[in-house]
Order: structure tokens, then sequence, then C-alpha cells
């Protein structure tokens, strides 16, 4: 594949100095063939960029504020996420969607900030279980995609769409290689009817919902599978590097 592979954890709402201390050790002075990313929970950003400085580990975060600065208790921006260090950011994940009503329309602002302060967005995208149940799994990511990027002038900005269904989100039902194979290319349809062809063949589309090291591999060797954003398995240092180190 032309397209270089990129691995991302998403601690979610967990971890915390333990775990920073095992991903310390295991990580520095590895060096793997996939971009790697670490988003751990905001408070644990600068900790992990200062002892992972010596690594090719990069940080990201699993949110970003819609508003620039301001009245705005508890949000945290995208300019403070870039000058913390932070290299990318998880835009729409489901959980913020379904329990913090992010929408389509929050998600298109989101990105705009992202691309205002060079953080390279991770849009999260896919259908739930109702949706794919009626057959609407293309309508809903068709959807998905095109309003969060219409009005938005992507230009030289680069960033990644992650395919992520609902009901295999920590459930331990992965989709099978070849359903997300099959998403995946659609979704680059989509890329393509909205970017054109040059650029829709750079972006990276990630798959996550319940990856493991034992289903990288075969989930990475699909065309259109570009990498791969990893939940609860990123949880163990040693899982998560098993999962890095299958990238070749
Ligand atoms: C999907 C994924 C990471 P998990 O949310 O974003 O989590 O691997 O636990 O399904």
């Amino acid at each position: 594949k032309s397209r270089k592979p990129i691995v991302i954890a998403n601690w979610k709402l967990n971890g915390g100095f333990d775990l920073l201390c095992s991903s310390v050790a295991s990580f520095v002075k590895k060096s793997f063939l996939a971009e790697v990313y670490i988003c751990p929970p905001y408070l644990y950003i600068r900790d992990l960029l200062h002892f992972l400085q010596y690594s090719v580990v990069n940080i990201g975060s699993q949110n970003v504020s819609k508003y620039q600065s301001g009245a705005y208790t508890g949000e945290t921006s995208a300019q403070m996420l870039a000058e913390a260090g932070c290299k990318l950011c998880l835009i729409g994940h489901s959980e913020r969607r379904s329990m913090f009503r992010e929408n389509n329309a929050s998600c298109q602002i989101k990105l705009k900030r992202a691309f205002e302060n060079n953080l390279m967005p991770v849009l999260c995208i896919g259908e739930n279980l109702e949706e794919k149940n009626a057959g609407i799994t293309k309508d809903i990511l068709s959807r998905q995609i095109n309003e969060s990027f219409e009005a938005l002038d992507i230009a030289d900005n680069s960033f990644c769409i992650a395919y992520e269904p609902v009901w295999a989100i920590g459930t331990g039902q992965a989709a099978t290689p070849e359903t997300a194979q099959e998403v995946h290319a659609y979704i680059r349809e989509q890329l393509v009817s909205l970017f054109g062809q040059d650029k829709a063949q750079q972006i990276r589309i990630l798959y996550g919902g319940s990856v493991t090291k034992l289903n990288t591999t075969e989930l990475l060797t699909q065309p259109d599978i570009d990498g791969l954003l990893v939940g609860g398995a990123s949880l163990d240092a040693e899982h998560f590097m098993s999962i890095c180190q299958q990238v070749d």
C-alpha cells in the first residue's frame, strides 16, 4: 500500500500512572513501520510527551473543543492541544456522539479547528446495530462524511477517517476483515466523489472496534484498511505493542 499504516491507542477514560509507566517502558527505543499514537486522557498528555520524547510514539487527544477561547468551562482548545505537543485529535467518536450530543455539524467545526492548528483530525464514523439491521449503513456513513466536510476547505490538510461500527465497539465482536474492507471501499468511494481520486487515495481509513493482537494482521492486509484505532486492547502496553509490531 502507498499509504503509511497508522495505529492509534484510545485510552478513553482509563489508565493512570501505572499504564503511563508501562507504556513508557514498552515503547521507548522501539521503532515501528506504522505511525503510532497514544490518545490518553487530557491530563496525561504532557507527562506522556515528556517521557516518550525519545520514542517514535506521538501523542493525540481524544477530543477537541469546537470553541477557540472564552467562557466555556471544562473545554480544551485545538490551539492548546497543539501547543502542548499533540499531533492528532480524534473527532466524533461514537461515545461522544451518543453520550455528549455530538453530531455531524459539531464535527465539522471541530475539523476546522484542528486544521487551523495543524492537528491531524481523525473523524470517527460508523453505524449502530439498529442501522446495520435496517440495511442503512451506507446512508449513515455517507451522511456522516458529507455533512462533516461540506463547506470545509481541506486543500493541503491531512486527515484520517476511522470506521468504527458501534456494534463492534468494546463488545469483542469485531467486524470481519471482509465486511470492514467492503465498508472501507465504500468510504473511499465517498471520498473520491468529495475530494477527487488523487486526494482520496492518500487519505488513510482506519478500522476500530474490538481490535486485538489476534485480528490485527488480517484486518491490515485488506487493501483499504490503512490503520487501526484500538481501545480496550491498548490498556495493556504489551498487547498494544504486539499490535504495533504486526504492521509490515
Ligand atoms: C472503539 C475502540 C477504540 P474498542 O471505540 O476507539 O474501542 O477497541 O475497545 O472496541
